[in-house]
């Protein structure tokens, strides 16, 4: 591509930006850095990604000197497209951690969605927008859903708005002005539809000039395709699958079952319609360089080709490597989301803190979990429950919180919901609740416990574990509140295509994303 393709980025390094890099690759544009202010005022096309939190955002653009080039740039109505908190930052003030200050370019606050009334916040997840005014960069939404994640917005000022969006109440869910755009969701992870956005900016002619006619719609259901990763016996990175998390096969040899390769299965996924994909790493590389590890790899080359929300998860803690090298977790975590990751998931961590803080009621602000979810966000930070069902003739036996099941006979305790309860205080952005006694056998998911643990909790639940036919994804959105379900061997499996469920729960009058 020529050098008039090239986009400028202004990165200010707070967290991950590699997916929007690769979605303008991916365009066939080339990427031109901001190093100095000047670099923002000679730009052709500037797109700018908002991450992290407003105040260090703003604190970073107005020690550079580039908050003021921003503005000049803003004004003199050059064209720029701004995301997620590159939007927020465009207003006067937030309420995030503040008052605080932002660019002043577009009058109104920008405040905190109210979850008071049971409202899942961070707002994670896919939405379709409604259509206010013509932008020239949104015309083939129409009813497509866009991912959005964040815990901010602004429902202020008519002047700018170009779409809104429903999630508790009405809020601006992107803004045009001139040349000058932004909007709230990640078009660099709203698959196909988002990046028809990111081509129409990058190059106008591109656009239909026709006016969409989106309609603002539910937040959709998720479904996610899992794929538990580990290396087999000769080493290689295969996707697997346990039964009840046994992930041998049940002959002589007693080998790792292998379902495929990580990076061309979640290519699949995506193109079958996939809302996420997960990966968990089931295979301790503790003795690894952190470099090498071979998931941060899958990470890599997955993120070059799959424009939807990427989770990772497993060995997510601080460790030393065979060189005697240690990691804190929050560098392990740091790694994985420059290398593509989205999310990071901890499992075995998270229940270390959890107990330490159930036992002595005091946050340390030291565990994997409050520091990773401090520096990139809680909403980059799922916490993996992995509960195992035991059955008690008397709930006052035990501590934990039982439910009643065959007429109350027998109680089942549940560590899991002041699991729950717990990390949630710490600060997980997204519980995604396991169960080993379903895993892997298609009967269901275990709706009790998915009832009792959404209901405890105002963070989404993401549902996992047994799905076995399409009725489950229904069941499982009808009877609890999880916002997302995951399967994984219904998928690798081949029995029921990704497009069947989605097509199933839309009959049953479930929105989700098509
Ligand atoms: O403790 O932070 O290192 O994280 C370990 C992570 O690895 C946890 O998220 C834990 O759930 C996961 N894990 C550990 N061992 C296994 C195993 O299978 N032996 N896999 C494992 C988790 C469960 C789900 C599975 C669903 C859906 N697999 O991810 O994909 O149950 O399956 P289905 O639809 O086929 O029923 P840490």
């Amino acid at each position: 591509s020529s050098s008039d393709s090239a986009v400028t980025l202004l990165d200010y390094g707070a967290g991950n930006v590699r997916s929007l890099r690769n979605a303008i690759r991916y365009l066939g544009f080339d990427i031109k850095d901001v190093q100095k202010p000047e670099d923002i005022l000679s730009a052709n096309r500037l797109v700018f990604p908002g991450v992290g939190a407003f105040a260090a955002a703003m604190e970073v653009l107005e020690q550079s000197g580039m908050a003021e080039a921003l503005c000049t740039y803003i004004e003199s109505d050059r064209p720029f497209l701004g995301i997620c908190l590159g939007l927020q930052l465009l207003f006067e003030s937030s309420e995030e951690n503040g008052p605080v200050k932002g660019l002043g370019l577009i009058p109104g606050v920008v405040g905190r969605f109210d979850s008071s009334n049971g409202l899942a916040v961070p707002h994670i997840g896919w939405n379709a927008v409604q259509i206010i005014k013509d932008s020239g960069i949104l015309d083939d939404i129409g009813r497509h859903h866009v991912y959005f994640v964040h815990s901010y917005r602004s429902d202020a000022n008519w002047d700018w708005v170009s779409s809104v969006c429903n999630y508790g109440d009405s809020f601006i869910s992107s803004i045009t002005r001139g040349n000058v755009h932004a909007v709230q969701f990640h078009p660099e992870k709203s698959g196909d539809v988002g990046l028809s956005i990111l081509r129409k900016f990058l190059d106008p002619s591109s656009s239909s000039k026709k006016l969409a006619h989106g309609k603002a719609s539910q937040l959709a259901k998720r479904v996610i395709a899992c794929l538990d990763v580990r290396a087999n016996d000769k080493g290689d990175l295969v996707v697997t699958k346990g039964d009840q998390y046994d992930v041998r096969e049940h002959s002589d040899e007693h080998q790792v079952r292998n379902l495929g390769k990580p990076v061309e299965l979640a290519g699949q996924y995506y193109k079958d319609g996939a809302d996420e994909i997960s990966f968990l790493n089931i295979t301790g590389f503790r003795d690894f360089p952190l470099g090498d590890l071979p998931m941060l790899q899958v990470l890599r080359y997955t993120s070059e080709n799959v424009f939807v929300p990427l989770t990772v998860g497993g060995g997510i803690r601080d460790f030393t490597d065979e060189n005697g090298r240690y990691y804190s977790s929050l560098e392990v975590a740091s790694e994985y989301f420059r290398s593509g990751a989205d999310k990071i998931s901890i499992g075995s961590d998270a229940v270390f803190a959890a107990e330490e803080y159930l036992k002595t009621g005091v946050k340390t602000g030291k565990s994997s979990l409050e520091q990773i979810s401090r520096v990139y966000g809680n909403q980059a930070v799922v916490v993996s429950i992995d509960p195992r069902r035991v059955y008690i003739r008397n709930p006052n036996d035990v501590k934990f919180k039982t439910i009643k099941i065959n007429g109350g006979r027998e109680g089942r305790p549940i560590g899991a919901y002041e699991l729950a309860k717990a990390v949630e205080e710490l600060g997980a952005g997204e519980i995604l609740l396991n169960c080993i006694d379903c895993d892997g056998q298609g009967q269901g998911f275990d709706i009790d416990l998915i009832k009792l643990i959404s209901d405890a909790v105002t963070i989404p639940v993401i549902a996992s574990s047994g799905a076995g036919a399409v009725q489950h994804f229904s069941d499982v959105f009808q009877k609890t509140s999880a916002s997302a379900a995951l399967a994984a061997g219904i998928f690798h499996r081949k029995e029921v295509p990704i497009s069947s469920v989605k097509e199933h729960l839309l009959r049953e009058g479930i929105e989700v994303r098509m």
